[in-house]
């Protein structure tokens, strides 16, 4: 059984984690589980960057422990990609979710149809006792809802219209969110990852 810190704050996303990991023989901790504190500063230009600045922050407290993060956000092609990196901080980190979405729905009055497109994306990073590097990348693709929907999830859910479920992801249930989010895509190829690397270190 091997332990994982998984370095986020994020009480929301580190349920959809648990739920993910829930058939591995791995014993999960957040960071509150772990008794550590790490808020560094994620001045990454990309999801992939941020994800190791927390990892690595992490790592540097407890070297001995196989570190996971995950860094993830919206991109709305119309603008240009953001919020992008700045999801969690848009519009400043105590507007609420509610304010944020109804602003992205605003800015996006008067776009029709396919030109709405928008994903999440989530790059999990995960630093090895030995410090090794992996990462795994994944996205959700949707369009701006023309009004929020639904009461689960958590952050941008109401607003990510899928085309394809003919609802929006707060309208899935955990299970069937992380059947299909980027976070669920990104957590079972970096699973992978893992269990190969930890398969030929047992060799
Ligand atoms: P940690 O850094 O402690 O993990 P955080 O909330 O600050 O927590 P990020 O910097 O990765 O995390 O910001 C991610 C933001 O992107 C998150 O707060 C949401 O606003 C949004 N987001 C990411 N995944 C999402 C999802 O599955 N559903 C809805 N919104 C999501």
């Amino acid at each position: 059984m091997r332990d994982i810190i998984f370095a986020t704050g994020n009480e929301n996303k580190m349920r959809e984690i648990r739920e993910i990991f829930e058939d591995l023989p791995v014993r999960l901790y957040s960071l509150k589980e772990a008794g550590l504190v790490s808020d560094p500063e994620e001045n990454g230009k990309t999801f992939a960057e941020n994800a190791f600045i927390k990892a690595e922050a992490v790592h540097a407290l407890r070297p001995d422990a196989i570190v996971m993060s995950d860094d993830s956000g919206l991109c709305v092609d119309y603008l240009n990609g953001e919020p992008g990196v700045y999801s969690a901080r848009w519009l400043g980190r105590d507007t609420s979710y509610a304010e944020k979405n109804a602003e992205l729905i605003r800015r996006l009055e008067g776009v029709e149809g396919e030109a709405r497109s928008a994903r999440f994306t989530a790059a999990i990073a995960c630093i090895l006792p030995d410090g090794t590097r992996l990462l795994s990348e994944a996205h959700m693709e949707g369009q701006i809802a023309k009004a929020p929907a639904g009461q689960n999830g958590f952050g941008y859910d109401p607003i990510l219209y899928l085309p394809e479920y003919g609802k929006c992801s707060a309208e899935l249930s955990d299970h069937e969110k992380n059947a299909i989010s980027h976070r669920g895509k990104a957590l079972r190829q970096m699973q992978e990852k893992l269990r190969d690397l930890l398969a030929a270190e047992a060799r």
